[in-house]
């Protein structure tokens, strides 16, 4: 952490309060996985490798179809947004990297964003375009679609603005590119689905031969429904599979956890997508509903360890050559969005943990033995392991807090923010 917003000695002398307590859970931790055959020293080492991104859309107070509240010391712009997402790194130290958005993180020097994150310690992931709004000045709208647009023209302008964002993450040092694409019909008849996906495989196709290098991937967003209600053109995982095989190896599907209707498995769906070498990255968050957009594991932290589990069972496979990107894509609407954020990477971090736990040779006994109790209690006794000393000692021993939220109010950070930030006055609707 090259420039700490955080008192180093504030964080050091909250770490000393639980120091003991944290000593103790961890070395009975340890004791006790290691009567199950399992060195705690090795989990530890491989949940503090998982680096999780975070967006910086995230910082902000999101908001729902119908209002916003704004919070106290908002970013205002991308500089505060930085700051912010530092912060979380800094006392979490699971999420080393930011995702930025265009046009919301618009600045004309590219070059002054990329400096100030170095100066935090920050690196930048995955750029996301942004086709499903209109700007000011822009020629002509997206209303009735962008990249799969009846209009040539309005497609080649979307086209150009996702290379436009290509550009600009070069000069980040990020290698990916997100399309989530809003296009889609609210009537029956509205649009000719068939020629409608066709016109977006073959936009998506030029974004990609605008890609750098083969160090870039073009990550492909699916959503089941939302603007668009009758018909959305990339609704599911097979129109988003679909798409990536036909623009070639760069292009991977990535699975937002609330882009699926309610009680669907998302991780079959996993599964599939490692199987045909297409699984590009995950959006972390939970819902009961829709696109929620909640905190990770807050509602079902099941669902997300089951797909971690999938994630770990792939990787002692040998089944990809490259681990999916992580990303928290949430609206935090009612809490601190700093808060949030960390606890949501140590949502991600536990369920990591509890499926690096799983025994994968009695699981594939006991399924072999169609022993369905047993097959099914390996997992869930993963599942209740509570590894939450674990998580602290790793961010203990990264430099990080015990507690990152009790270091982070303690702090007053966020009425320092408030103090020199104008304050929000944006109300409306927008889920962002
Ligand atoms: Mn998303």
């Amino acid at each position: 952490m090259a420039e700490p917003l955080i008192d180093p000695a504030l964080v050091e002398a909250h770490n000393r309060q639980a120091a003991e307590a944290l000593a103790q859970d961890y070395e009975a931790l340890s004791r006790s996985l290691s009567r199950r055959g399992i060195d705690s020293e090795a989990i530890l080492a491989r949940v503090s490798a998982l680096e999780i991104a975070v967006p910086s859309w995230g910082v902000g107070t999101g908001g729902t179809r119908f209002a916003r509240f704004p919070g106290p010391g908002e970013p205002a712009d991308i500089f505060d947004k930085l700051d912010d997402c530092a912060v979380i790194q800094q006392l979490g130290r699971a999420t080393p990297r930011v995702s930025l958005h265009f046009p919301w993180d618009e600045v004309a020097d590219m070059a002054a964003v990329k400096a100030r994150g170095e100066a935090l310690g920050l690196g930048f992931d995955a750029v996301n375009s942004n086709t499903f709004q209109d700007q000011p000045g822009q020629a002509l709208s997206y209303k009735f679609g962008s990249l799969s647009h009846a209009d040539a023209a309005v497609r080649a302008q979307a086209v150009a603005h996702n290379i436009d964002c290509i550009r600009k993450g070069q000069a980040l040092g990020a290698s990916a590119l997100t399309i989530w694409l809003a296009d889609g019909s609210n009537f029956a008849g509205q649009s000719h689905l068939a020629r409608a996906f066709e016109r977006y495989i073959a936009s998506v196709a030029e974004i990609e031969a605008a890609l750098p290098d083969d160090s870039w991937l073009l990550l492909l967003e699916y959503k089941n429904f939302e603007p668009a209600f009758y018909a959305t053109v990339v609704q599911d995982w097979g129109s988003c599979l679909l798409a990536a095989q036909a623009v070639g190896p760069r292009a991977r599907c990535l699975v937002d956890l609330g882009h699926h209707a309610p009680s669907t498995n998302i991780e079959m769906i996993v599964t599939r997508l490692i199987a045909a070498g297409k699984l590009g990255g995950f959006h972390l968050n939970d819902s009961r509903f829709g696109d929620d957009d909640l905190d990770a594991g807050s509602v079902d932290p099941f669902r997300l360890f089951l797909v971690f589990n999938e994630l770990v069972d792939a990787e002692q496979r040998h089944a990809w050559d490259e681990a999916p990107a992580l990303m928290l894509d949430q609206s935090h609407n009612v809490t601190d969005p700093i808060e949030s954020l960390m606890l949501s990477a140590d949502a991600a971090r536990r369920a990591h943990a509890q499926a690096l736990l799983v025994d994968r040779e009695q699981l594939s006994h006991y399924q072999a033995q169609n022993d369905v109790a047993m097959a099914a209690e390996t997992l869930r006794g993963a599942f209740r392991t509570d590894v939450t000393p674990l998580l602290a000692e790793a961010r203990r021993r990264a430099g990080g807090a015990i507690d990152p939220v009790g270091a982070y109010r303690l702090s007053g950070y966020r009425k320092a923010a408030a103090a020199r930030r104008p304050q929000s006055t944006g109300s409306g609707g927008g889920i962002v």
